[in-house]
């Protein structure tokens, strides 16, 4: 079985721009034949990171994805991307938070929160004009809100499943763990968490405020939030990024324009202009076929975001979602280590996203679980060097597993 695919859950408040953004981030930056994940609800799509393909290293001409694809030397690779609407300050109190909400905030790795930086939209999402409303207050409440929900949820679990059990169990911290499960949170996460506060191994002994504090950290371990703050192009906007990034950090503060990165892919699907999420500039490459509406948002995009702030940051977003935030890496399993191919020639297949300090047994059970049960070595096919099962894999490695069980 391949990694977990990741899931990036996109939250805030009404009218902020998150179906824009949803809409702009699984628009397929080619065309494509086969979709990794099979789209199961409207709200879920899949998206793309984007990351310099280790073909170019290694002097290949091409690569031949199985999922995602390569452009111009970069390869994008799937990520799955959720709209959570419905999360509204005061939400956590029972107005608006629905099971649906709920269900997939559960799911999510990691949380995209998109702010409008221009401070045009009320709470309730009603439009004003620019510089009414304060985006750090707005980031501030929603991150308490996401807080209070999760906190609510484990103090819930910690009465019903399991204060009452941790008398006749062994091991207390497991019980805690596969509580915590439905929440898409590792034993891992947990016991960090436990470390990180000093709490007593012993959770007999843990007092309500205990669990609250538990609950903040896991929150931020688990389930970590990073500011998407949207409609850059709009005035005011630039004062207020900075005012975000004074608040939460220069790293967890992203400016976007996701109406810019939308205009720019659906003009690039319609074959009008050349455009590779993430660059600074655009191509027109069909002027006759552009009417004078579309030429005019063009030109907005050019002057307002791309000239201004260098991109639309949409890319720059889910690559710091998914490297630096969730701190994956890039392995490209291979059984050629000579050709960089699978077993029907295919050059640099897949390209999985792991934790870092994954190992290269690890790696092999991702693959399949006989590889994994009958490991013998690997071999890092940039060095042709033999690597033991305890071989922990660096970014951009290419991977050949050796094992007893051909898999296939
Ligand atoms: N100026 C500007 N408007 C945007 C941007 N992104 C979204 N919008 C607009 O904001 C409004 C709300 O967007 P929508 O995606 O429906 O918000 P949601 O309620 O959070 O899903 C729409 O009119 C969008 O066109 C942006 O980057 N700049
Ligand atoms: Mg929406």
């Amino acid at each position: 079985m391949p990694p977990p695919e990741k899931i990036v859950g996109i939250i805030g408040k009404t009218n902020v721009g998150k179906s824009t953004l949803f809409a702009a981030l699984t628009l397929a930056p080619v065309q494509i034949a086969n979709h990794p994940f099979t789209t199961i609800k409207p709200n879920v799509g899949v998206g793309y990171v984007k990351k310099r393909c280790v073909h170019v290293e290694l002097g290949l001409k091409e690569c031949n994805p199985r999922t995602g694809m390569c452009v111009d030397g970069y390869r994008f690779i799937p990520v799955k991307i959720m709209d959570v609407a419905g999360l509204i300050p005061g939400a956590s109190e029972g107005r608006g938070l629905g099971n649906k909400f709920m269900d997939d905030l559960r799911q999510a790795d990691v949380l995209i929160h998109v702010v409008d930086a221009s401070g045009s939209t009320a709470p309730d999402g009603t439009p004003a004009s620019p510089g009414t409303y304060d985006p750090v207050e707005e980031a501030r409440l929603i991150q308490e809100e996401v807080d209070k929900w999760f906190t609510s949820v484990i103090l819930r679990l910690w009465e019903n499943k399991i204060s009452r059990y941790l008398y006749s169990v062994r091991d207390p911290i497991e019980l805690l763990s596969q509580a915590l499960s439905g929440l898409s949170i590792s034993k891992q996460k947990v016991v960090e968490t436990i470390n990180k506060l000093n709490l007593p191994v012993k959770l007999l002994k843990w007092s309500r405020e205990d669990v609250v504090r538990f609950a903040k950290t896991l929150r931020r371990l688990s389930k970590p939030i990073i500011i998407a703050a949207n409609k850059m192009d709009l005035p005011h906007a630039e004062e207020n990024i900075e005012r975000l990034k004074a608040e939460f950090g220069e790293d967890m503060v992203i400016p976007i324009s996701a109406l810019a990165e939308l205009i720019l892919r659906k003009a690039a699907a319609a074959g009008l202009i050349r455009y590779i999420p993430g660059e600074g500039s655009y191509e027109v490459v069909a002027p006759e076929k552009l009417t004078a509406q579309q030429k005019k948002a063009l030109d907005l995009v050019r002057r307002k975001v791309l000239e201004k702030y260098g991109s639309t940051g949409v890319q720059t977003l889910l690559n710091r979602a998914i490297f630096d935030v969730l701190e994956l890496i890039v392995v490209y399993p291979v059984e050629d280590h000579r050709r960089y191919t699978d077993h029907s020639g295919r050059v640099l297949p897949d390209a999985y996203l792991v934790p870092k300090g994954t190992t290269a047994i690890e790696l092999a059970y991702m693959i399949h679980t006989d590889l994994g049960k009958t490991f013998l070595y690997a071999i890092n096919a940039k060095t042709g060097e033999r690597i033991g099962e305890d071989y922990v894999l660096k970014d951009n490695d290419v991977i050949k597993i050796v094992a007893a069980a051909a898999h296939r």
